[in-house]
Order: C-alpha cells, then structure tokens, then sequence
C-alpha cells in the first residue's frame, strides 16, 4: 500500500527555504528597475487647490512626475467596487492618484519614477500641494453624530445599513423574565504582514505583453484588472505572486491604486518599474479592521436559555469601500455562532470616517461577532449565577438539527445554513482539555499564595470554503514527477505540502513525488485567490478531482499496457499494477510517456516504453478517438454553499494585583475544520491566529487624534505580541465532515483569531469581577477600571 498521506502531520516542505532566508519576495525582484516613491496626504480631509512640481525637475535621476490629470482614460477613474451590495447604497472608491479632495492621510496624490527609491523621495519632498483643510470626521461617535460628512453627497456618512431579523425581538426581550445589555467596543487594528505591498511590471514591446510581480493575495483577479484598467487582452497580461511574506486579508483588495499605477507606469516608459511599500506607507495607506462598537439586548429564561436577542453594530468603514462592506455583513450573520437565539434583530450601520479604509482583516468581522455573542453569554450566565459552561451547553444548536438555517441571508444573497457541527462534544474536549471543572480548586490555592486567576472561555463558528470555484491542474511527467498547478495564491498557509498530500492519495504516489505550484497566472489562469479559508476546500477539492481525472486515464493506458481490465488495475507508490499480482505492473512515468501523441509501446521485458513502436492497425490514428495527449487533467470544484468550521478557545490568565499587568498562563483550543488534510499545518495555522487574536485583546490599536493623524503608524509604537508574549497553544481537533464537499474538509485559516478578544475578556473578567467591555486592554486600562469598580 501507498502510505496515506491525507491526515498525517507532515513538515512543511515550504518552511527549510523560508525560514534559511531564501525566500523570493517582489522586492527581491528586478534590481535596476525604475523606483516609484509616492507624495501622499498629510491631511485627513482637505480638497486638492494646486500641485506645484516646479522645483522637483531639476533632480539628477528623475523620470517622470504623474498627477491624477496624467492618467488616461480608465486608468484615470475611481478604482472598482469589487463586492457590490444591495444595501451598500452610498458606496464610494478611491482614485489611484487623488482627483481632487483627499479623504485620509497617507491617500496617493502624486507618483514619482526615478532612477531609484532615494532619488524618487527626493523629488516627493521637493513637490508642493497647496491643500484646503477641511474638517475630518474621526471615530465612531464623529461618524454617527452626522454632523461632519467625509463624503458631501453621503448623509449621515453611512454607506450602509441592513437589518436582519427573524421573528420579533424586542418583543420577546420585553416579556423576558431576564433581560441583560451591553455595551461594547472593539478598536481599530491591523494585520501588519512581514512584507508589505509590492509591485514589479515589464512591457515587453516584442511580445506585446505586460509580464507584474505583486504581493497579493489574488493574482488572477489582479491580473483581470490590470487588463481592463491599461486595455489590454487579459491573454497578454501575465500576474506571478511569488512569495509572498503574509497577507492576512490586506492583500485581497484588488487592484490597490500601486497594482494599476506601477503597470501603467512600465508600459508608459516602456521600462521595468517597481515599488516597494515601506512600513509607515503600510499603516497609513492599506488597511485596517476591526473598529466596531456594539449595543446588545438579550432576553432569557431562567435556566439561561436565548428567547430573544437585539443587536445593533456600528462599523467604520473608513474613507472609502473598495471591498463593499463584507466585515459588517459577516459580523452581522455570523455573530449567532453555534447557539439558537430565539427571535432576533441584528442591525448594522457602517460609516464613513476619515481614516484609512477597512478591509477584512483574519477573521474578517468574525472577531467582533464573536465577542459580542460571548460576552452576552457570559453576562447571562453571570446574571443567574449559573456556570458559563452550562448556560453555552443549554443554547447549543445540536448534531441532530444539521444543516441548520438561521434564518440569515450572506453577501450573495444566499441563506446562510451551517452544514454540521458537533458543538456538545466540542465543548466537552475543551472543558477536559482545560480542567474547567478543577479550576475553582485552583483558584483558592493560587488566592492562598496572594495571586489572582481567572478562566475564560468562548466559542466561534465559522463559515469556509466559499465560492465561488476553484481550480487545479495535475500532470504526470514522464520522469515520474507529479506537477500540480493552483491559480490561488499562498502567504504561507503551507498550501504546496497540504495539496501535495490530497493529489499523493488521489493518485497513489508518494508525497515526495509531487510538486505544487501557486499564483501564478501562466501556470493556471482561472482562480478566486486565497481569503476566507478556502484555499483547503476549493483547490483541495478541485485538485483532488483533477488528480482522479489523471488516475481514470493512468489506468485506461495502462489496461492497454498491462493487457488488462482497467478495473483490476491499482496504483500503489507511483505503479500502476494488476490487483495481486504486484509482478505485473507499468511505472507511471511509463504511463506518462505512453499518454503522449506520438506512438510509444510497452515493452514487457524491459519495463519500459519503446519508442516509435508500429501501430498493430496502420490505419490507427496516433492519438486514440475522445482521448487528450498527455497524462494530465485539469478540474474545477464549485460549492454549493460554505461550510461550516467551529471550535472553542478556554484561557488561564493571572493579573497582578499590584501592577495590572496580564499574563496567560494556559491558552487551549479545541477545533473543528472537517477531514484535516495535514494536522500539524492547521495547528500552525491556528497557533498563529492565537498571536493575533492576543494581539488584538491586549496590544494592538491604531491611534487616530482629533486631526484624522495615526499616532502609532511604526513597530515602535504600535505594540505587537512577540515570542515571549504569545502562550503556548494546547490543541486538539474534532474531524466532523462537511457533506458539502466530496473530500469532507472545512476551513482552518482564521479560526485561531476569532475568539481572542472574547475569550481573554471573559477570563479577565473572572480574574477581576467585574465587566470588561471593551478591547483591547492594557494593564493603564485595566488599572483604570479597577479604580473605577473600586469607587463603585
Ligand atoms: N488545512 C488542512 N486541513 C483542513 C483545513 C486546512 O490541512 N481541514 C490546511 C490547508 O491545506 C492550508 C491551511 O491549513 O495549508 C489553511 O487552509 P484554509 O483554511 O483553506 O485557509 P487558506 O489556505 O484559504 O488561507 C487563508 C487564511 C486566511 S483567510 C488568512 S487571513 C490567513 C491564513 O489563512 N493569512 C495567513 N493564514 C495565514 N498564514 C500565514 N502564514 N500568512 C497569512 O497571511
């Protein structure tokens, strides 16, 4: 037998190159090329009165100066809005270069080309822009108060609002024998990838053809804009996402002004032009998340059971929408997570600001739902003094009510149905794996030594895989080599191990033999790109099916090979051989050879393909009827919905009494994404998502003053958590799989993330009695609400 390699813990193959730093990232790219550096606003809002490049001309090394009234026709155009929705009625795009008013600091004005980066800087500061200032609306509060608009013709500066309800709410709250409300706050933040953005393009005038290096996340879907903004068949446009050094959502906003103007640029000069994003352009100029304020009403019985629930959100969505408004909507339809909340109401405005535009960010509004439901699940069980074990337990949707219909209604338009899930079980895995039942034991020893503990716990469910296709492309080579070809894109998740191991068991040959490449639209040219954990669901499923396509041929040609019935014939380690009779068997590579057009035979003795062999009937066309040259397959997987992941995260944490300072002292995760493909993968993937989503409970903000200025726009001074402060991970997996696909698999990407707010909240509260509710917090904060919950 084959060794099966679905499922085992394989190392990442990806990791020996990466981590000796032999990565190749854009910038590692085309030394000698012309550098762009970007004028761009200091301002949060103020209209554009006049740019003056006089004295910049005169600079050794300048190429050229581009203001917004350079760019030609579409070039020249607001960018697209690439998730239209009905309800985002006042949708606005940003220009690649500002027309005439700037929304945000760090927004592109002017675009300089020069001989290299140093001089291209130069010459921005030598450029004047004469600015009329107009008034900024900051924060949440500005936004909604609606007495300052960012966009004139918004009122209210709201770009959507959407209701879903089922059943009436605030009825059900209002004859509720319990009723708890919240306020909450999640601040601003940000993914900060190793590597920034990154662009690289070449007109090849012989060919007539653009050849651009970027670091995204979707390069078919850049590759599609960069045609149809420069007019040029999508044919002559090639998009490579080399490696690319984290993305974690910011990199899925396609085209960034940098993607069309650094293009545009290279065929305008007929030279190799690039950019290279530095840290400070990367806080002020891509894009954040999180930011969200939160009112909620919750109506129960007295055994804790959900009768009703009014949520209402406020989202900013910063100065633009490029990317719709998909974080408020997956707030707002995925905020239920695994529980029945009898009759609700969830509202979400979604509001303009003067600040950086917000696109998903890991977890992508998950994070928020996540602790918006949490923390009402740990206020009811607080209210009636019950367990927060049991009060989750008693509003669990259970096994047997799947696929289960909430009632909501996705970004598509489509009901949002969970398709299985075992959240009882998953609940019992953490409160063992955690000792939730021993901790009040612990608690009293650690209070005897004068120290103070608390336990939190949250839970999430997830929707994955999402359409709307996939492809993948598997070919045998004739030396016996498998290459496998994804039009998605990788930032590390380790897909090029992962599909390795689905087209190895598909096929039967060991992992070693197969090589996987991504994002690379020369390689494969019909792709989504990877967010929303769905690269394991669509391109392993679509892979998977083009590696069966190969296997049914692999036999067919080998039957004939073997002289026998297709149906007797296995594969096992990369042979194709007669069921029990493992003497009588064709290496595939042999396979490969005799699936190519010209006429090859099988030479029995030698094991081998003879060449030119004479057809036994002249008259044979060299390539059989209905059969393709080649021992190869492409195939494409389209979901009927997404799937549905959970899991739930349990922490210890211990506050100084005297310092606030907060420490974790045990963090545990119990998941669920389906068949796992590679355990250890997803354990990575979930170990990182922890980092962030501790990142985003007690270190990471953006801080905006009243002028719209980001404070904290450097590693300096927006803190991150390192090494030393991210916990160990426990973990363990549940394997419930999706029906919905044929391998069974469910997403694992953001899972990691979404709970860490909530749950670090839930086991500060513990420690310290009284509510927290708002993230992230510090040790000043927590300081702070001590005093306060001291003075009563
Ligand atoms: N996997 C598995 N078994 C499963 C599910 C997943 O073995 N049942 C493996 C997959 O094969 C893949 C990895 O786990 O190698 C993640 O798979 P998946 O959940 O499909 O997520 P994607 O590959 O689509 O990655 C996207 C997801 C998102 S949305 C963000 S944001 C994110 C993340 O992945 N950004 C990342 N993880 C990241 N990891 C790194 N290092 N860098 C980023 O930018």
């Amino acid at each position: 037998m084959t060794t099966r390699s679905l499922g085992e813990p394989i190392a990442r193959r990806e990791d020996p190159r990466l981590l000796s730093g032999q990565g190749r990232y854009v910038d590692d790219i085309g030394h000698g090329a012309l550098e762009v550096a970007f004028v761009r606003s200091p301002h949060a809002h103020a209209r554009i009165v006049d740019i003056d490049v006089t004295d910049a001309l005169d600079v050794d090394g300048l190429v050229a100066i581009y203001t917004h009234e350079d760019l030609p026709g579409r070039v020249g155009e607001p960018l697209p809005l690439l998730i239209p929705h009905p309800g985002l009625t006042h949708g606005r795009t940003p220009y690649a270069l500002a027309k005439d008013e700037v929304n945000h600091v760090g927004e592109a004005i002017v675009m300089v080309v020069a001989t290299d980066r140093y001089v291209a800087e130069d010459v921005c500061d030598r450029i004047r822009v004469e600015f009329d200032f107009l008034p900024p609306v900051v924060g949440i509060d500005n936004a909604r108060a609606g007495e300052l608009l960012v966009h004139d013709d918004v009122p209210g500066n709201v770009a959507a609002h959407l209701v879903q309800e089922v059943g009436n709410a605030p009825a059900a709250i209002e004859s509720a024998p319990n009723v708890v409300e919240l306020d909450l706050e999640i601040e601003r933040s940000a993914s900060s990838p190793m590597e920034g953005k990154g662009v690289w393009a070449r007109w090849d005038s012989d060919d007539q053809s653009l050849r651009v290096y970027t670091s995204t996340q979707a390069s078919t879907s850049v590759r599609a804009a960069v045609a149809a903004k420069l007019g040029l068949p999508a044919d002559r446009v090639e998009v490579i996402a080399p490696d690319v050094g984290g993305g974690f959502g910011v990199k899925i906003v396609h085209p960034w002004p940098e993607e069309i103007l650094i293009p545009w640029a290279a065929l305008t000069l007929n030279r190799e032009v690039k950019w290279t994003e530095d840290r400070r352009e990367h806080f002020v100029s891509s894009a954040h998340e999180r930011g969200q304020l939160q009112r909620i009403r919750a109506g129960f019985d007295d055994d804790g059971r959900l009768l009703g629930l009014d949520v209402t959100l406020w989202h900013d969505n910063g100065a633009y929408t490029p990317y719709g408004i998909i974080v408020p909507i997956i707030t707002s339809t995925q905020l239920l997570g695994p529980y029945k909340p009898g009759a609700y109401r969830v509202e979400f405005f979604s509001l303009y600001t003067n600040t950086v535009i917000v696109t998903p960010y890991r977890g992508a509004g998950r994070p928020q739902g996540c602790f918006a439901m949490e923390r009402t699940m740990d206020a009811i069980a607080e209210h009636l003094g019950l367990d927060r074990t049991v009060v989750r337990e008693r509003n669990f949707i259970q096994p047997d009510e799947m696929p289960y219909d909430h009632g909501m209604v996705f970004q598509d338009g489509r009901p949002l149905i969970y398709d299985s899930g075992d959240y009882p079980a998953t609940l019992d895995k953490l409160r063992e794996l955690v000792g939730w039942d021993e901790f009040e034991q612990y608690r009293t020893q650690a209070r005897a030594a004068g120290r103070q503990v608390g336990i939190g716990m949250a839970c999430y469910v997830e929707g994955t895989g999402v359409g709307p296709y996939e492809g993948g492309f598997v070919k045998v080579e004739t030396d016996g080599t498998v290459v496998v070809a994804t039009g998605l894109t990788s930032q590390g998740q380790g897909h090029q191990t992962a599909f390795a191991q689905v087209v190895a068991d598909e096929l039967g040959v060991p992992v070693e033999k197969v090589v996987v490449t991504t994002g690379d639209t020369r390689r494969f040219k019909y792709a989504v790109g990877t967010f929303a954990s769905r690269a394991a669901v669509m391109s392993g499923n679509a892979i998977a099916a083009a590696a069966r396509k190969v296997r049914e041929k692999a036999l067919r040609v080998a039957a004939e090979a073997l002289e026998a019935d297709p149906r007797d014939l296995e594969i096992v380690d990369g042979d194709v051989r007669v069921k029990g009779a493992p003497g009588s068997s064709v290496p595939l590579s042999t396979v490969a050879v005799l699936s190519n057009p010209l006429r090859y035979a099988f030479d029995e003795e030698t094991q081998r393909a003879t060449q030119f062999a004479t057809p036994a009937d002249p008259d044979e066309p060299p390539v059989a009827d209905g059969e393709e040259p080649g021992l190869e397959g492409t195939a494409y997987y389209s979901p009927p919905r997404s799937t549905f992941a959970n899991g739930m995260h349990a922490v210890i944490v211990e506050t100084d009494p005297d310092t606030a300072e907060i420490s974790i002292l045990r963090y545990c995760v119990v998941h669920d994404c389906g068949t796992l493909i590679n355990p250890r993968i997803v354990e990575g993937q979930i170990h990182g998502g922890v980092a962030q989503g501790v990142g985003g409970a007690l270190y990471e903000r953006m801080v905006y003053d009243d002028a719209g200025q980001l404070l904290n726009a450097s590693f300096m001074d927006f803190l991150m958590p390192y090494a030393t402060e991210v916990p160990v991970v426990e973990t363990d997996h549940l394997e419930t799989p999706s029906p919905l696909n044929p391998l069974g698999i469910k997403g694992a990407g953001e899972a990691g993330v979404i709970p860490g707010s909530a749950v670090l909240a839930s086991a500060i509260e513990d420690a310290e009695g009284f509510r927290i509710t708002r993230m992230p917090i510090s040790p000043s904060e927590l300081h702070h609400l001590r005093a306060r919950h001291a003075a009563g």
